[in-house]
């Protein structure tokens, strides 16, 4: 595939509800979308990173600058045997894994079309359909909490995920599980916690939670390791793992007994199969994160979520419960029993909406061969 343009476009988004997490609050998204063109076909990708450098240190204005200024430049004019090849023509790059992963997505998204499949069969796909959890954000009170987690439940949701943070943690646990039971519940603390609150957090253990999600350090794997070993509730790596290296690193210190799988996170999905890979190896259950994408970097989750080592529920969710309307036809619905179809159309299996792209777009650029 010889890559005869990219483009990179910044849409503003704003999400139907704030999103809060113990790093802040999210209104509204500025989100960049990546197409590149080759042969006739044209390929979409989203990079995930953020407005700010709170989960990562990569943000929109990052992403932007080194997709103009490196990735566009190594890549433009170039051809390639196929999108597996992208992420060694990117190693000169160090880190950026967001932006680079956006770019490599559009490029995978040509080559399922060339092949005349769909993109998950490309990846080694083989659920027809995943299994979907909702992420819940810090609400005002922890009867609004419930409310929501009753209305995900409604919609056919197979677990819930509750943010928590140093003063709001025990007792958001303690509510939901006497309201909720029998519900498959974990708790994601985007690294708000420090070892020193391990016998704290160790009191998480009477609420049975399928995991608690990076507790600790967003950089740190040694004391993850340290907190396991005290924790009856496993421990789930989200921040930590970067790429394969981490997650051996991981797995062999037992810092984490489950790993959230983010293709941004990772650089892309050469790297996310070799995470995924080794986590089958090691019997280590996989679950697919999510960053709050427009409906491009969702179907390249649902794509993802449909390999087998993903065993768990993931942060893949509906479009709806975003946005009043996505950028993607048809948007992405969940059935009554929590589950989301893997299309088998070929490519993305979702069509991008031109129209509805441009008018959120505030700026664009695009870069030729010549
Ligand atoms: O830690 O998984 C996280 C959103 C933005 C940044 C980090 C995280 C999240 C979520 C939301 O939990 C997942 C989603 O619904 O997209
Ligand atoms: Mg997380």
């Amino acid at each position: 595939m010889k890559i005869e343009s990219l483009t990179l476009r910044e849409v503003g988004m704003e999400l139907r509800h704030p999103f809060e997490t113990s790093f802040g609050v999210t209104r509204a998204r500025r989100i960049l979308l990546v197409e590149a063109a080759s042969e006739g076909l044209s390929g979409w990708g989203e990079i995930t990173a953020a407005e700010g450098p709170f989960y990562s240190p990569e943000t929109t204005e990052t992403a932007w600058h080194v997709v103009r200024d490196f990735i566009a430049p190594l890549l433009v004019g170039k051809t390639l045997n196929a999108a597996s090849e992208l992420a060694a023509l990117l190693t000169p790059i160090r880190g950026h894994n967001m932006a680079k992963a956006g770019v490599e997505a559009a490029l995978w998204d040509i080559e399922a079309q060339q092949k005349g499949v769909p993109l998950a069969r490309l990846l080694g796909g083989v659920l027809e359909e995943i299994a979907c959890g909702v992420s819940i954000g810090l609400q005002e009170s922890t009867p609004a909490l419930l409310s929501k987690i009753e209305q995900e439940l409604a919609a056919g949701y197979q677990r819930v995920k509750i943010k928590i943070k140093p003063g709001r943690d025990l007792e958001l646990a303690r509510a939901v599980r006497e309201r909720f039971p029998r519900i498959k519940l974990m708790v994601d603390a985007n690294s708000a916690y420090r070892l020193e609150d391990a016998a704290h957090l160790k009191k998480l253990d009477d609420y049975y939670l399928m995991m608690i999600e990076q507790p600790l350090a967003y950089d740190d794997i040694h004391q993850h390791a340290r907190l396991q070993a005290q924790l009856e509730t496993p421990v789930c790596l989200d921040e930590s793992i970067h790429n394969a290296r981490h997650a051996q690193a991981a797995i062999e210190l037992r810092a984490c007994q489950i790993i959230n799988l983010k293709l941004g996170r990772v650089g892309g999905y050469t790297e996310a199969r070799r995470i995924h890979d080794l986590c089958r190896e090691r019997t280590i259950p996989l679950w697919c994160g999510g960053m709050l994408e427009s409906g491009v970097g969702r179907a390249h989750n649902i794509a993802l979520s449909s390999l087998p080592g993903f065993a768990l529920p993931g942060d893949v969710s509906a479009s709806q419960r975003y946005w009043a309307e996505d950028i993607i036809e048809p948007e992405v619905e969940v059935s009554r029993q929590g589950t989301i179809r893997v299309p088998t159309t070929p490519g993305l299996g979702f069509s991008v909406r031109r129209g509805r792209v441009e008018k959120l777009t505030v700026r664009q650029e695009t870069w030729r061969a010549r």
